[in-house]
């Protein structure tokens, strides 16, 4: 019998508990110790899952325990360093979006971990969603033929900052939260991208950051793509969290609607089907989209660490994904197309 990887978790906070709870779904890891250096979060989420080891120090953690993996749930701006501390000590991280601060601070993790020789994936769940897969599936199936334009759609007026306050103080907001996952589903389904090219606008005024953009993409396979996110967007029926998807091919459409619904035109007809994600028994609506990923993305973690292959979502694949960010943030302010390749 292969015995089970023993992990740690790095941050116990709002997001967390998703991934505490898929922890307990997955056979071959377990977390074993927890940290953070609030220690009521501690407390909170020792208690829920049982989980006796804890540390408000990373660096004690580390010193103390033996792990094979760590889970790095804290936000942006502990993430270098939490990973640098990963790599020295020779242990493979798992670290959330966004993955840096900036493009320099993710290189620099790569590096740490690429000269460590250890694993680094970033968990950006959002393609790892069974509705983005099942739309994935359709064109790996060649039924529309090949993808000339996608639309990667979120619009919606949720109120994020109740669970996550910091959301409503930083500086950026949408893209380096929200439209990040979105950027990494068009990289997911219509391939790397050549040039940018970014309005953005803030309507909440009681925020620092922005909440809308809209995003014009050219990808190097010669589709082009809209990526528009908003959360200062009051629908009738509010979709949160979910990401709508049209894409056209040459031989047909796939559009994934609210509600899951999706429809694909292609060679033989049209063909509707529901692909709702399934609600896991810890999870609750509307997040259960969200929490059924992080399942799926944990488990591809083990598999990785199984087969000593490397993540779809690993470290150096995050950095096209980030350099999208700091492109839409930098042809936000200059109101003009930026290159990518320049950037990575
Ligand atoms: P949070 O503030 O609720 O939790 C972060 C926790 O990390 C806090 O308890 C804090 O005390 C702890 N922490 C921070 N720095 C630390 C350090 N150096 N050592 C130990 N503990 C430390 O934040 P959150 O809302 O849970 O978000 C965490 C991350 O998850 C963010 O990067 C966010 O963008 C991401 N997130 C991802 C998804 C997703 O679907 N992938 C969804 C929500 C949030
Ligand atoms: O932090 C964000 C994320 O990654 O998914 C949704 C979210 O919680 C709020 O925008």
């Amino acid at each position: 019998m292969v015995a089970e990887l023993r992990g740690a978790l790095i941050g116990c906070g709002f997001f967390a508990v998703n991934q505490m709870h898929a922890w307990r779904d997955i056979e071959g890891a377990s977390i074993v110790a927890i940290c953070d250096r609030d220690p009521e979060r501690l407390t909170v989420v020792g208690d829920q899952f049982g989980i006796e080891r804890r540390y408000t120090d990373a660096a004690a953690l580390f010193a103390s325990e033996k792990m094979d993996f760590v889970d790095i749930a804290t936000t942006a701006p502990s993430h270098r360093p939490l990973v640098e501390m990963a790599a020295q000590n020779r242990v493979p991280a798992i670290c959330q979006k966004p993955f840096a601060p900036s493009l320099a601070d993710a290189k620099a993790m790569v590096k740490a971990c690429t000269d460590a020789g250890v694993a680094l994936m970033v968990h950006e769940n959002f393609r790892w969603q069974s509705p983005i897969q099942a739309v994935r599936a359709v064109l790996d199936s060649g039924d529309i033929g090949t993808p000339f334009f996608g639309r990667i759609s979120f619009r919606s007026a949720y109120d994020v900052f109740s669970g996550q306050p910091y959301l409503a103080r930083g500086k950026r907001f949408i893209i380096e939260d929200l439209g990040i996952h979105s950027l990494d589903i068009a990289r997911f389904l219509l391939g790397d991208v050549s040039t940018i090219t970014t309005r953005t606008a803030r309507i909440n005024p009681q925020i620092a950051g922005e909440d809308v953009a809209t995003m014009l993409m050219d990808h190097k396979s010669g589709a082009t793509s809209v990526v528009d996110c908003s959360y200062a967007t009051k629908l009738a029926i509010e979709p949160f969290p979910q990401t709508l998807v049209e894409i056209d091919g040459s031989d047909g459409t796939i559009r994934l609607e609210h509600n899951y619904r999706l429809t694909v035109t292609g060679r033989n007809g049209t063909a509707v089907s529901d692909v709702s994600p399934p609600l896991l028994p810890w999870a609750s609506r509307p997040w259960h989209n969200i929490q059924e990923s992080v399942v799926a993305i944990q488990r591809h973690w083990v598999d990785c660490l199984a087969n000593g292959t490397e993540p779809a979502t690993s470290g150096a694949d995050n950095l096209r994904t980030l350099a999208l960010v700091e492109a839409a943030y930098a042809g936000a302010a200059s109101r003009e197309p930026v290159q990518l390749d320049a950037l990575l």
